[in-house]
């Protein structure tokens, strides 16, 4: 048995690539041809195939190391025929663009590889895989974003009819490995998921069940090559309320209208309110307004209080009215139940003594089920506008951003107004523009004159 060094081939014209993977390690019996490490450069991967077979003795190259031709790649223990005293140059690495195939049926079993004589096979930009061995890109693959595979791992998973765009990548830049193609065939043969080819043959999911939404994967980047980072795990408020953000944006059709309401009186009204009530210890913010003035508008406009059932609409004759509340471990919303039947000092202290058990984190499961409608006030922050997600099954909700003195025209001059910025997100299944843009003018109305909450 002699011990013979496995070099890097003629690669072509790169130099100092990369290695990203190591698909050998000492002791691993190896044959002819058998790719031992991947390396990539900013284009294209490869994989470095060996050129005797053996038994791995040492690794001489590490993950990250650059390689060009010449660099010995392992110390080989070699056996039979191939123990020649002179080592045979390897064949020809395979080269593959960084990014995947999307279909891994559609592409073609990596050529034979040619000898380094007749061929060396460069990398390949996908843009320029003119090169004979260079795999097929078919067209509709996406151009940038999909993780990527090495050669064997792409046969792998073509001789397994594994859809490549579909597996999640656990390898260094979301590259696709051996073993998430095994645990992608295990999840489907154990139906916990579906390939897009099988969903498309599966008949139309009922109301109420999830569908995928075929989008990119999410982009991978390795922040710390760019400066120091910290990795901080999301809390238990912040994953949950993150799963439910997101599935509200994703499945409501919403739309935002912005629009402002004339509060100069209703705050001078405020102000005096707090000095009268000083010693009772109740503060009267305009949110206690706010929350009223919402529900003389969802009474008059009763589809903004109801949730989609189906092809029904379920409106509601309560009124209970969540707040989102910042805390210091996310976002939270109690609600402020039957506000139709409460004063505005009840719900300032009702509203008081909520905020308080959420930046505790005493709030129970009662005391945010059952909203009918959400208020999002950042008044207390600043900003102008923005646009809120629903809380489904909610149909709608309000943000309201911090007033601000403007000069308004009254017909003969400007004066001094405090106007408060208002945005109300509507779920367009349910809710039209004009009626949302009437919601907003009522709510104006209301706020500007708050005696016509009575009405
Ligand atoms: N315009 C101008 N000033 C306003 C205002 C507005 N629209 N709304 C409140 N203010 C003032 C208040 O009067 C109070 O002033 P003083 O300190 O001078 O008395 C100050 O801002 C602070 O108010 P507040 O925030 O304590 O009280 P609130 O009733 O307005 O709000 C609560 C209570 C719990 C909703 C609020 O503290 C909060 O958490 N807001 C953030 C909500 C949020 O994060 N929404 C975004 C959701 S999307 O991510």
């Amino acid at each position: 048995m002699a011990l013979i060094d496995v070099k890097v081939p003629d690669i072509g014209d790169f130099k100092d690539v990369a290695v990203i993977e190591l698909l050998v390690k000492p002791g691993d019996r190896v044959a002819v041809d058998q790719s031992l490490i991947t390396v990539e450069s900013d284009k294209a991967s490869m994989e470095i195939p060996s050129s005797h077979a053996g038994v791995v003795k040492e690794l001489k190259v590490q993950l990250g190391d650059k390689v060009s031709e010449g660099s010995v790649v392992l110390t080989l223990e070699a056996e039979g025929a191939a123990t020649a005293a002179a080592p045979e140059p390897a064949p020809a690495p395979v080269a593959a663009p960084v990014v995947a195939e999307p279909v891994a049926a559609a592409v073609p079993a990596p050529a034979p590889a040619p000898t380094p004589a007749e061929a060396p096979v460069p990398m390949v930009a996908p843009a320029a895989a003119s090169s004979p061995a260079a795999p097929h890109q078919p067209a509709s693959a996406p151009a940038l974003g999909l993780p990527h595979a090495s050669p064997s791992v792409r046969k792998f998973a073509r001789e397994l009819g594994v859809p490549l765009a579909e597996v999640k990548g656990s390898g260094p830049k979301g590259r696709i490995t051996l073993e998430d193609v095994q645990a992608f065939t295990k999840a489907v043969m154990a139906g916990t998921l579906q390939t897009q080819a099988q969903a498309a043959q599966a008949p139309a999911p009922a109301a109420g069940t999830g569908v995928g939404l075929d989008l990119l994967p999410w982009p991978k980047v390795d922040f710390a090559k760019f400066g120091p980072i910290e990795r901080k795990e999301l809390g238990r408020i912040k994953k949950i309320s993150g799963a439910n953000l997101m599935r509200n944006a994703v499945m409501i059709p919403a739309v935002t209208n912005h629009d402002d309401a004339d509060i100069t009186e209703l705050e001078a009204f405020r102000v005096q309110l707090n000095k009268e009530h000083e010693k009772s210890g109740i503060k009267v913010t305009m949110l206690a307004f706010l929350i009223k003035a919402c529900v003389a508008a969802l009474k008059k406009f009763p589809e903004f209080n109801s949730s989609l059932d189906g092809d029904a609409l379920i409106v509601k004759h309560y009124w209970h009215i969540g707040f989102a509340a910042d805390t210091p471990n996310g976002l939270v919303v109690p609600v402020i139940k039957h506000a139709d039947q409460k004063g505005i000092l009840q719900i300032s202290q009702e509203m008081a003594e909520l905020a308080k058990k959420a930046r505790e984190g005493k709030l129970g499961p009662a005391d945010m089920s059952g909203a009918t409608f959400t208020i999002s006030s950042l008044g207390g922050i600043g900003g102008r506008y923005f646009t809120p997600i629903i809380n489904a099954p909610e149909v709608a909700i309000l943000g309201v951003c911090k007033s601000q003195m403007e000069p308004k025209w009254d017909g003969k001059q400007f004066v001094p107004r405090l106007m408060l910025p208002l945005s109300l997100t509507w779920d367009h299944r349910v809710i039209d523009g004009a009626a949302a843009a009437r919601f907003n003018a009522y709510l104006g109305q209301i706020l500007a004159d708050f005696r016509r909450v009575l009405l």
